[in-house]
This record gives C-alpha cells, sequence and structure tokens, in this order.
C-alpha cells in the first residue's frame, strides 16, 4: 500500500507514530522511534518553558489486561530548549512533530515565540488537553479560552500548528470546538488526549493506582477507543478540509488503525500500547492492516479515508 500522506509541509511514508508523551521524553527515545520500521513520523513530549520533575511515582500504571493505562504524569520534561535543540540539531530521518504545552497562557505564547525565532519551520503541537496538572484545567475544555489563545498566538504566528485535543462527549461541544477550529489556519487537529480524570482501584489493596492527584488521571488504551472515533469522526465531518486530523486512542491493533482511517484519520498515533509494546509495534499494526486491505481488495487510502458508512447506506 502507498501510506503516503502529507500535513502542512511535511510528507509522511507511513501512517503510525508515538502519541503524545509515549517513548518521546528523552533523545534516547526519540531516536528509537526515528529508527523503528514502520513508524512515520515522531512526536515529542509535550515542552514547557523549563524542564519538570512531573508527580510522584507511581504516576502510569497498565492494568492487569496490558491493553489499558491511567496516567497522572504531570507532564515531566526536559524543557523547550531541548526538545528545539532535538529538531534543529540532529539527524532526522522521519518529520518530527515539536509539542509545546504551558501552565499559563503567556508560558504557551512565549514557547510558541521562542520556536519562530529559532527559525524551526516544521510542525508545532499545542497540547491544549494534559489533564494532570494540579489545579489547571484542561485548556481546550474552555472554548472563550482556546478561541483567544488561537487569535493571540496567529496574530504574529505564520507557521505550520496543529493543536491536540481533549475527548468531546456532547454533540454541541463537537459543534462548538470545530467551530471555533475553522476560524484558523490550523494544520490539522489531534484527537484525543487520554481521557481526563478516571479512576483505577486496586482490588487487592482497596487503594487507588496512583500517587497524584488522589489517584485520579488519564485514561488510554482499548478502553478509550470508541470515545476517540466518535471524535475524529466528529471532528471530520465539520472541520473545513484543509485541517487534518491525527486520530489518536485505543489503537491495539490493524484494525483500530483502520477504523481510524475510516473516520477521516489521516495520521494515526499509538500511546498506551506502543508503552507496553516499544517501537516494534508500528511495523505488527502496519502488517495487520495490510492484510485487511488485501483481504477487502482496497488498493489506495482513498478508498477508506473518511469512507465510514451509516446504517441507512448499503454494504
Ligand atoms: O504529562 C502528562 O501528565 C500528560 C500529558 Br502532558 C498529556 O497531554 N496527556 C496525558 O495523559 N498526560
Amino acid at each position: 500500500m502507498n501510506y503516503s500522506t502529507t500535513i502542512a509541509n511535511e510528507h509522511f511514508d507511513h501512517l503510525l507514530l508515538n502519541a503524545g508523551g509515549i517513548f518521546c521524553e528523552t533523545v534516547d527515545q526519540l531516536e528509537k522511534i526515528q529508527h523503528a520500521p514502520g513508524a512515520g513520523a515522531v512526536m515529542t513530549k509535550s515542552a514547557t518553558a523549563e524542564k519538570r520533575a512531573g508527580n510522584p511515582n507511581p504516576r502510569y500504571f497498565t492494568y492487569p489486561d496490558h491493553h489499558n493505562t491511567i496516567n497522572a504524569m504531570g507532564l515531566p520534561n526536559l524543557g523547550i530548549d531541548y526538545y528545539l535543540d532535538y529538531v534543529l540539531h540532529h539527524q532526522l530521518t522521519l518529520p518530527t512533530i515539536l509539542s509545546v504545552v504551558g501552565l499559563s497562557e503567556e508560558e504557551i505564547v512565549a514557547n510558541v515565540k521562542k520556536i519562530r525565532a529559532s527559525g524551526y519551520d516544521g510542525l508545532i503541537e499545542l497540547n491544549l488537553s494534559c489533564p494532570n496538572v494540579p489545579g489547571k484545567p484542561q485548556i481546550a475544555y474552555d472554548f472563550d479560552t482556546t478561541d483567544h489563545l488561537l487569535d493571540r498566538i496567529y496574530s504574529f504566528f505564520t507557521g505550520h500548528l496543529g493543536v491536540k485535543l481533549p475527548p468531546y462527549f456532547d454533540m454541541a461541544h463537537f459543534d462548538r470546538i470545530a467551530k471555533i477550529l475553522n476560524q484558523y489556519p490550523l494544520a490539522y487537529v489531534n484527537a484525543v488526549n487520554s481521557v481526563g480524570n478516571g479512576l483505577v482501584i486496586d482490588p487487592e489493596t482497596d487503594r487507588v493506582v496512583l500517587m497524584a492527584k488522589g489517584g485520579f488521571g488519564g485514561l488510554g488504551g482499548a478502553q478509550i477507543k470508541a470515545t476517540a472515533l466518535a471524535n475524529v469522526r466528529a471532528l471530520r465531518l465539520r472541520l473545513k478540509p484543509e485541517i487534518k486530523i491525527i486520530g489518536t486512542g485505543g489503537v491495539t491493533t490493524g484494525r483500530d488503525v483502520y477504523d481510524h482511517l475510516l473516520c477521516g484519520a489521516d495520521l494515526v498515533s499509538v500511546g498506551s500500547q506502543l508503552a507496553i509494546e516499544g517501537p516494534s509495534i508500528f511495523q505488527r499494526l502496519e502488517d495487520e492492516l495490510e492484510a485487511i486491505f488485501a483481504e477487502k481488495h482496497i488498493e489506495s487510502l482513498d478508498q477508506v479515508r473518511g469512507k465510514l458508512k451509516r446504517l441507512d447506506e448499503a454494504e
């Protein structure tokens, strides 16, 4: 299959990449993704202005079923200068997306200004959906703040920007966020971040499994697939076609990648299951996807992307 896909000025030869935060905090990890067969791009850990240690351990928990996770990492990262140095000065073999975040609007804007001043011309992802900074809400659940922030950034920024969104659960919210995003020349949206603030209990001890935040944390893995697909589909139906979509959430098999494509994803990222299996997962997922295409006699991505059928359509 020809997986060739373009977002802004970046060209991708494969569909899969790491989900933000997973396997992308250090140069060593980023390099392993760069060289993983089947990987199409690399996302860096969302960077704050200064490096952060994040929340106390344990802050990441994989369920005994090995397909689901909960995390309260709290944005551990090595700071914007570290990731900027990586994308500017390392020999990159794959398109690399620089993810930025901030604990305040000022910090986010300052980070974007710093990137612009560096001359970096690649894709930037604004993480508007971290659920794990104590005392800080997920920005993109506040529609007016999101609109204001994008307006402010686009008043000076002319580069290639994507936004990482939290999952929405209400049709009116899909309408609202899409209307805001459609006002801006965004390169893409990435849907979805972890499902914020679930709670997992250890049946042996009757205790929560995470130290920070009283055990509350972002859910990932197979359990969030339906929510992720709904968000990709709802956004694809509402966003202007120039805004591409990275589908994220619930990918453990090639069929999950295929479903994201059906809903309209241009690229697909893998979080929890990448943390569980390591970078060899990209080739496994691509092989499983190839097998589905062969079985269904699909010869081009155009036959699948966004082609989800309603029940009143022919099979
Ligand atoms: O570091 C985190 O706690 C974290 C981030 Br920034 C994010 O965007 N999503 C998530 O589940 N955890």
